[in-house]
This record gives C-alpha cells, structure tokens and sequence, in this order.
C-alpha cells in the first residue's frame, strides 16, 4: 500500500479507528501527517476538534485542518438546509472536494475503514447491484489523474479490534456518532452482518476476502471512460464543466449568508 519513505496523509475524523491508524503508523515510523476536517456539526465537531487537536499534541504528530465554515461561512447542516439537500449527500461531496485538495502534497492517503465497514459497504453494494461500485470497491486505489493513491491499511481489522487497540494503547477518541450517522442505511447492513457473525465466526472476513479474491474475474475492470477534465474557474480543481461542485455550492449559500474569502 505505501513505502517507508512515502508522505502519508491520514484522514482522521476523531474516532477510534483513524486515530487508532494514524498511532499505529507513528508508531512504524512512517512519515505521517493527521487531515481532519471541521465538519461543523455543532457539539459533534466541537468535541472531535478537540479529541484530534490533544491527540496530536500529545503524540506530537502534525495535524492538518480544514474548515467546511471557511469554505462556506457556516457548518454542513445549514449548507444542507440552504441548498436542500441530506446533510450527508453535501458532506460526503465536500470533504471529497477538502481531501483531494490537501492529498495534492502526499503522496498516499489511508482512511481508517475497518471490516465492518467494508463488508457493510459491499453487502450494500451486492444487494443493489450497484456494478460501477463493486468493480472499484478496492483497499487498493491508484492514483487517478490529479488524484493521490487512496488506501485502507485495516480493513482486515474488526470494529472490535481497532477498539481493542485504542483501549490497550489508551487513546481517547470520540465515542459519539455523527448525528446523522442514524439514518445511514450501512447501520442495518452492518447489524445485518452481526448477526451472521455471531451465528457463523469468520463470516465477515471471508465475506470480503472471497470477493477480493474473486472480483477480477466476476468483475474485471472496465476501460475507465476518457473524460475532458478543466481547472474549475475559482478554485482550480479539476472539474468537468465551468465550475467544480463545491463551488457552485459556495455561489448558492453565499447568496443566502456572507461569503467567506475567496478560495
Ligand atoms: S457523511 Fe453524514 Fe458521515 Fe458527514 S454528515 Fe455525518 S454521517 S460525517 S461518514
Ligand atoms: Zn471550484
């Protein structure tokens, strides 16, 4: 996945598992850098900020921040509510936006996924056959045009265990869920997953491993489509059309509250 001399930036959101991730790799000796993103989510974000900032104080580990209110002048939900769209549906296409912004300085990014959350994703996928997803669902991405290597060193690593780590190792990370996380459809595949697992051990893992080991020949990969990427006329990310989506974004909420300072 990395080399000992790669720059890796870790995306850390305040919960066990990234920060369990981020520790472990310190802890190697890798050259890492923490990328947390200040969601804005009221007492959720307020407390992780804080989690992740004495965290990286006290491993003395260097520690990235981005702001989605120095983006938008206000946090994800009024976003969400301005543009009227799910909380989650912006988040997801705004920290997207702030992690291949900040990736362009690395030359590998690891997110902390662990086997739960990639056999929910896949059960999730499988069940609606959701082909596009199942044939990228990888803990592998390579680099994509202007786009860094995207990796997830745990995924072989239960939810239990991680925490199992953080617990041994002492870290204190965020145990509150984002308020939104409620309403995910990944909980039920999860607890679907559970009780599975509870009835056959190990059925998780091979869940995800037979598809890894299976997926090249029932889903080989598809010739990527050729599509004509521009710089986005404010921000300069690479876009498909004028303006990037966050930016067109920004021109709706800042018609609504007092823009931030340009990008
Ligand atoms: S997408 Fe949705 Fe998560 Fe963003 S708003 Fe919270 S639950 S944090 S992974
Ligand atoms: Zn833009």
């Amino acid at each position: 996945m990395f080399q000992p001399g790669d720059r890796i930036l870790v995306a850390v959101s305040g919960g066990k598992d990234s920060i369990a991730l981020l520790h472990l790799l310190h802890h190697h000796n890798y050259d890492v850098t923490g990328y947390y993103i200040d969601l804005g989510i009221e007492s959720y974000s307020e407390m992780s900020t804080e989690k992740v900032l004495e965290f990286s104080s006290t491993a003395s580990i260097p520690i990235r921040i981005d702001r989605v209110r120095d983006l938008f002048g206000v946090g994800i939900d009024e976003v969400a509510r301005i543009l009227r769209r799910p909380p989650c549906a912006v988040c997801g296409t705004v920290k997207r936006y702030l992690m291949n912004r900040a990736a362009q300085d690395f030359d590998v990014v690891t997110t902390g996924h662990n086997l739960d959350d990639e056999a929910a994703t896949l059960l999730g996928n499988l069940l609606h056959w959701q082909e596009g997803y199942i044939r990228r669902q990888s803990p592998s991405l390579g680099e994509q045009g202007t786009l860094a290597r995207k990796v997830k060193p745990l995924i072989y690593l239960t939810e239990y265990e991680t925490a199992h780590y953080a617990f041994m190792k002492g870290l204190d990370t965020v145990v509150e869920e984002c308020p939104h996380s409620e309403r995910a459809t990944s909980l039920s595949y999860k607890e679907a997953l559970n009780g599975l697992e509870a009835a056959m051990p190990g059925t998780k893992l091979s869940f995800v491993k037979g598809f890894l080991a299976l997926k090249g020949s029932l889903f080989p990969p598809e010739e990527p489509e050729a599509i004509d990427l521009t710089p986005c006329n404010q921000c300069g990310s690479m876009t498909t059309v004028g303006l990037c989506s966050v930016c067109r974004m920004r021109e709706k909420v800042s018609a609504v509250v007092s823009p931030p300072e340009p990008l």
